[in-house]
């Protein structure tokens, strides 16, 4: 049995589009009305999981899902002329972001010894709150093997929990056991925070966690405001290097010290606000990276084009590539569809450690399924959307079509 990481991504699925949902996520708001360009989203994302296969790297995949969620409209009573921004959100293709699917424990720090997975309630964002049902379907069905997967239903909702984007774990390797440390935001700020502590906790119980191998960490309030709407975007671990800005915590050294203890060999590299401003951290989304360490042990962090476009940024990349840090490559990748609303490299994966042998196959992906893939995206997916073309019913169709394709090219026909 050998653990490695999987990353899960998103596919973008066929109905995205800029209807700027989401409060205190800067980027989205900032292209509300914007033109999107879901073929090209989609095809950028397959090509970000195929740089990383490249890599050697093993690498899955989760569907997009049902839109428009008429059902949940049905629920709301709401229809374009009662409620517009209700029917925008029911056609939100947000589950494109895997980050906030689920929390996931790796087996070897559970009681249990299996990996444990909590999918994601979103209750903050009403676009967002309607993707757990189905998003726990996806997950009972690609980690339907019980002898090495328990997968849980969601924290009761007067607990906002965003999953993974919240959850950074500490191990020497993958497979050994791990610290899980969770951030959580204090509500009362000019944007809403997102993760409550007493859903991380909550987690952590149901995930059968030891206690003294867990932190629950205060994300600092000005991060949330300047708009680290997810502690991702301003810190992001792997294995047992943390690569944060200086401003991501409400007590950084607190922070720092707290991994250190019960991670011994821990590294931090810390980005200075003097160097990277929250701003620049924010519109360049330097942190939403995936730091990945790949067969040849090289740690790589896969950044946005955004960081390239921005100088401080790409300068303090620069000089970290040429000091004798851990991470040691930086590979750039084009998602600026899905940036355009604040998601990067790192919101569109799931961390999943487990032997791939153990996951339904169906859900790994691998060349000739990503070829197969950019067939059916570049034959169906819409090749623009306008935002006054949400709720028409021609392009409900021509959603529900692509989305058909994909499942059946795919044979996961269950999720239809
Ligand atoms: O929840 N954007 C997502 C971006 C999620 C990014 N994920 C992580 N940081 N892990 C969000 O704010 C925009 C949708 C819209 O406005 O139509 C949106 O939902």
């Amino acid at each position: 049995m050998t653990l490695q990481e999987i990353n899960f991504d998103g596919i973008v699925g066929p109905s995205h589009n800029y209807a700027g949902l989401s409060l205190g996520n800067l980027a989205a708001t900032r292209n509300a009305g914007a033109t999107s360009y879901p073929r090209a989203a989609a095809l950028q994302g397959i090509a970000k999981m195929r740089g990383n296969m490249a890599m050697g790297l093993a690498q899955g995949f989760f569907l997009p899902l049902p839109r428009p969620d008429t059902g949940w409209l049905e629920q709301l009573a709401a229809d374009e002329a009662t409620d517009p921004a209700l029917v925008a959100g029911a056609w939100s293709a947000s589950s494109m972001w895997t980050a906030n699917a689920a929390t996931v424990s790796p087996a070897p720090d559970t009681a249990d010894g299996k990996c444990h997975l909590t999918v994601a309630n979103l209750v903050t964002m009403p676009h967002r709150s309607h993707e757990w049902p189905d998003t726990l379907a996806q997950l009972q069905l690609a980690f339907a093997d019980s002898d090495h997967f328990a997968v849980h239903g969601p924290v009761p909702p007067c607990f906002g929990d965003e999953g993974a984007a919240n959850h950074m774990r500490f191990a020497g390797h993958h497979g050994e056991p791990g610290l899980e440390v969770f951030v959580y935001g204090k509500s009362g700020g000019r944007f809403p925070a997102r993760q409550h502590e007493q859903a991380s906790r909550i987690v952590a119980r149901k995930h059968g966690l030891d206690p003294e191998r867990c932190l629950f960490v205060e994300q600092a309030s000005e991060a949330i405001a300047a708009g680290a709407f997810h502690n991702d975007v301003v810190a992001v671990a792997n294995e047992s290097v943390l690569f944060t800005h200086q401003q991501a915590f409400a007590d950084p050294a607190g922070t720092y010290a707290a991994i250190a203890e019960r991670c011994p060999g821990a590294q931090v590299v810390e980005v200075p606000a003097d160097r990277v401003s929250l701003e620049d951290a924010i519109t360049s989304y330097l942190f939403n990276a995936q730091l990945l360490t790949p067969p040849s042990g090289e740690m790589t962090l896969v950044v946005p084009e955004e960081c390239r476009d921005n100088t401080n940024v790409w300068s303090w990349l620069q000089d970290m590539l040429a000091g004798n840090g851990p991470i040691r490559h930086v590979n750039v990748v084009d998602v600026r569809q899905s940036m355009a609303n604040g998601g990067g490299p790192a919101c569109l994966r799931l961390r999943v450690v487990a032997d791939p042998a153990t996951v339904d196959p169906r859900f790994m992906l691998d060349e000739a399924k990503a070829a197969k893939l950019e067939a059916i995206v570049s034959e169906y997916w819409p090749e623009t959307i306008d935002t006054d073309q949400i709720g028409s019913e021609a392009l409900a169709d021509q959603v529900r079509t692509a989305r058909g394709k994909l499942l059946e090219a795919l044979e996961i026909t269950e999720l239809a």
